[in-house]
């Protein structure tokens, strides 16, 4: 490393030369977290206003989440599902009566656990639905992210996660978001529809929040229709929206319910489909599984990171910091302003430019010169997520960061 370069500059330089480039990441570089907190390595503070998309809902470095986690590590870690292990019952017991569900199918990543609904949903069309061979036709929404695999990206509309990864898997339609019609239009005309899979907020898009009663209309449709309803809750999930799930903003239960993220609080992957036995049963040994799936340590780590979510009132908390960010940040007079939305901690600004301006992404840089952290989506869109146990003071703090950032750009 020369001399001549910051720690920070030769580290990031370190990891252009060896790493693979599929990020731009903003040019800071972690090496502590606590809370809302993170510390750059030469010990700088910034509000993590991303929470590692999502998955750091609980706060970095949670004391009881850590502490699960290094109990089990020191007992066993790995066991395989070739053996029972003394964890994976009690947390899906756990975990199935807090959601209201018969049972959960482990996995690790959020687009693992995506895929596995996409086959129990198959599976599913094939056993129970009588749908012929290899003709189930599962629904999405354009717009839609869930995973960065090809059988997901084979339902995306982002040029950006699906080009030049052809040739596609079939069966996969889509829908616009948000427009009834043209949902029962499809459901009514196709009766190879099996699943429609939706998040019922979209994330990637920009934090896209339908109208109030698009997805209980739809819920009620596949209900009419015997399709099943399939929640990614993968962002939303877990508290985000100010609610445990998003879904129940909309007093709607999915038939199939997948979560990841913040599941494990953001300290190993863990992700999770929750569904009722006459989906869930479709499965028999032997057709599907993980090697790190279950494992002992992810199932204490994600009992103790729920717990935290529950016992903390993270919920609660993160609906009323929302409302609170929400409205001071629209106190602020600035042209580059042009829409602030959000639900609970998940919230967006709308830059005043076109999406492929480069001012939101200079608005993330001088952000980051003042102390905290976020990153564009979708060009001129930055989400704000920060943990859930933020508090009134870190808001007006960071409403504070963010106010003086957008008045420092031209
Ligand atoms: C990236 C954002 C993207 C997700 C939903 C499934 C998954 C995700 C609703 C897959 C993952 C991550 C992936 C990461 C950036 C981030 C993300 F929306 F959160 F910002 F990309 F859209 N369903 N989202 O949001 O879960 O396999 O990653 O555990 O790929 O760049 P995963």
């Amino acid at each position: 490393m020369n001399q001549t370069m910051s720690l920070s500059e030769q580290l990031i330089s370190i990891e252009e030369r060896y790493g693979a480039h599929n990020y731009h990441p903003i040019p800071v570089v972690l090496e502590r977290g606590k809370g809302v907190y993170v510390w750059d390595v030469d010990g700088k503070r910034y509000f993590d206003f991303l929470s590692a998309y999502s998955a750091v809902n609980q706060g970095h470095s949670h004391p009881r989440i850590l502490k699960a986690l290094t109990d089990q590590a020191k007992k066993i870690t790995l066991t395989s599902r070739a053996f029972y292990n003394s964890e994976l019952g009690k947390y899906e017991e756990f975990v199935t009566k807090l959601f209201g569900y018969d049972k959960l199918l482990p996995m690790n990543s959020g687009a693992e656990a995506v895929e596995t609904a996409l086959k129990l949903c198959r599976k599913w069309a094939y056993l129970k639905k009588g749908i012929p061979q290899n003709e189930a036709v599962i629904l999405f929404a354009t717009g839609n992210f869930h995973g960065r695999t090809l059988a997901i990206i084979s339902a995306s509309t982002e040029a950006s996660s699906r080009n030049d990864f052809g040739p596609y898997l079939p069966n996969l339609k889509v829908v616009e978001y948000g427009n009834l019609e043209a949902f029962k239009t499809e459901i009514s005309t196709n009766k190879n529809i099996v699943g429609f899979f939706i998040e019922p907020i979209q994330g990637e898009a920009g934090i896209i929040i339908p109208e109030d009663d698009y997805l209980k209309s739809c819920a009620q449709i596949c209900k009419e229709n015997k399709v099943l309803f399939i929640a990614d809750e993968i962002q939303t999930g877990i508290a985000r929206t100010g609610k445990m799930l998003a879904c129940d903003h909309m007093g709607i239960k999915p038939d199939m319910l997948i979560l990841g993220k913040a599941l494990s609080g953001g300290v190993l992957p863990v992700s999770a489909v929750l569904a009722d036995d006459d989906i869930m049963l479709c499965i028999k040994p032997g057709e599907h599984g993980s090697t790190y799936g279950g494992n002992p340590l992810a199932c204490a780590v994600a009992t103790e990171a729920l717990k935290v979510v529950i016992e903390e009132k993270l919920a609660e908390n993160a609906e009323k910091m929302g409302v609170l960010f929400r409205t001071e940040l629209g106190k602020v007079k600035s042209k580059w302003i042009k829409e602030i939305r959000g639900r609970g901690l998940l919230n967006a600004l709308e830059i005043n430019d076109t999406q492929e301006s480069k001012t939101a992404w200079n608005i993330c840089i001088k952000m980051a010169e003042n102390g905290l952290l976020a990153k564009p989506t979708h060009g001129n869109i930055i989400r704000f997520a920060p943990p859930l146990v933020i508090n009134e003071a870190q808001i007006i703090e960071a409403v504070g960061i963010i106010e003086n950032s957008l008045s420092s750009i031209d």
